[in-house]
């Protein structure tokens, strides 16, 4: 079995683009979505997913990988009340079992996912793309918070892990982790990871997190998944092939000196879902992201397939964030998500990826 390639879609109503859109992208074979209207904590019921599982197959999409369910504070931070938050994420998993699901994608970052400090900035040939000012998104989490609400709220749009309810509550929540460090937020995951593998074991269904986007602490919060060497810790500390990653090639390289690839080698075993994104960084600290294309960034794309290739990946694949072209701009495009730059880099991504398969053949 080759590797899976799959699109992430936000759902009807939710996304401008559309399941025949993405149809007639060569190769998708999968649809990754989530129930987004969904606050963390809460079980997604199963007619709920029955809905989606209903639009999907209508194109002959699988619905393999679920992005994100997303994982309550009180499980971070640790609270007297995670178990029953936990309970209600293996009642989830169980949901999700149901309908065939193999791989949850979810983040374990205090408060925020992704942080930007411009969602539409030029790149230089007309395009946009997601952009990070080193300097500006050190201290003041007020501000870097107002700047993506408004633009939620001014567009109409949620993002994932951005809910406007938690993010209301900011300086309360600052104060809930004030005491979580990195060691506690190490137990309070190894906790999580412990209490749901028996589910995973008996559903089949994989773990895999996403790495910290930057990887580094952001505004006195700490960050676990940013190099390779807390990537073998926790892969280490949970020893048990559910307990996965989803190895996000941008999120990481957001930190020059991280080489993805050797990781890929490394772990690949591990790896249940691949996000390729490419990311371009400036002497001063600041990186955008960039097309796919290898020579566009500084991630080593073509490094990173090839130890891909050579591993046998048989996992799930999507391009990750980008660009935003060809008249994709801020009221009608979510950021990141646009349809053409997705496509591109699938198709760059399958072109390699064929070469490498005809190479092998006449090799042999
Ligand atoms: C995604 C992440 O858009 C993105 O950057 O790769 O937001 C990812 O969906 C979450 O971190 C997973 O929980
Ligand atoms: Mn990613």
């Amino acid at each position: 079995m080759p590797m899976q390639m799959t699109f992430r879609w936000y759902g009807e109503g939710n996304d401008k683009i559309s399941l025949q859109d993405i149809k007639q992208i060569p190769g998708v074979t999968g649809i990754v979505w989530a129930l987004h209207d969904k606050m963390p904590g809460e079980v997604w019921e199963v007619e709920e997913i029955a809905k989606v599982q209903a639009q999907l197959s209508k194109y002959g999409f699988n619905m393999d990988v679920v992005e994100s369910v997303n994982v309550h504070d009180d499980i971070k931070i640790g609270l007297p009340t995670r178990d029953g938050y936990i309970e209600a994420y293996k009642q989830t998993i169980r949901n999700l079992a149901q309908f065939g699901v193999k791989v949850i994608c979810y983040n374990f970052m205090p408060i925020f996912d992704w942080t930007r400090s411009d969602l539409f900035h030029p790149v230089g040939d007309g395009s946009t793309a997601l952009f990070y000012e080193k300097g500006m998104s050190q201290d003041d989490y007020n501000a870097m918070a107002k700047y993506i609400l408004d633009f939620t709220e001014k567009y109409n749009m949620s993002f994932p892990g951005w809910e406007p309810e938690r993010m209301a509550k900011l300086d309360e929540l600052f104060k809930a982790y004030k005491d979580v460090d990195h060691e506690v937020l190490w137990a309070n995951l190894k906790y999580f990871l412990e209490a749901i593998m028996p589910v995973c074991e008996e559903t089949g269904i994989k773990m895999a997190i996403h790495m910290d986007d930057p990887p580094w602490d952001i505004f006195g919060l700490p960050r676990l998944l940013i190099n390779e060497e807390n990537i073998d810790r926790f892969l280490k500390m949970v020893d048990n092939p559910y307990n996965c990653l989803t190895l996000c090639s941008g999120s990481l390289n957001a930190d020059p000196r991280n080489n993805v690839a050797e990781i890929v080698r490394k772990h690949c075993d591990r790896i249940a879902f691949a996000h390729i994104r490419n990311v371009k960084h400036f002497e001063n600290g600041d990186f955008s992201e960039a097309s796919h294309r290898d020579c566009d960034g500084d991630t080593r794309i073509l490094d990173i397939l090839k130890a891909y290739h050579d591993c046998g990946y048989e996992g799930y694949i999507r391009p990750d964030h980008g660009r935003h072209l060809w008249g994709e701009t801020p009221g009608n495009v979510r950021p990141g998500y646009g349809l053409y730059d997705r496509a591109l880099g699938i198709m760059y991504m399958l072109g390699v990826w064929d070469m490498l398969d005809k190479l092998n053949k006449e090799n042999k």
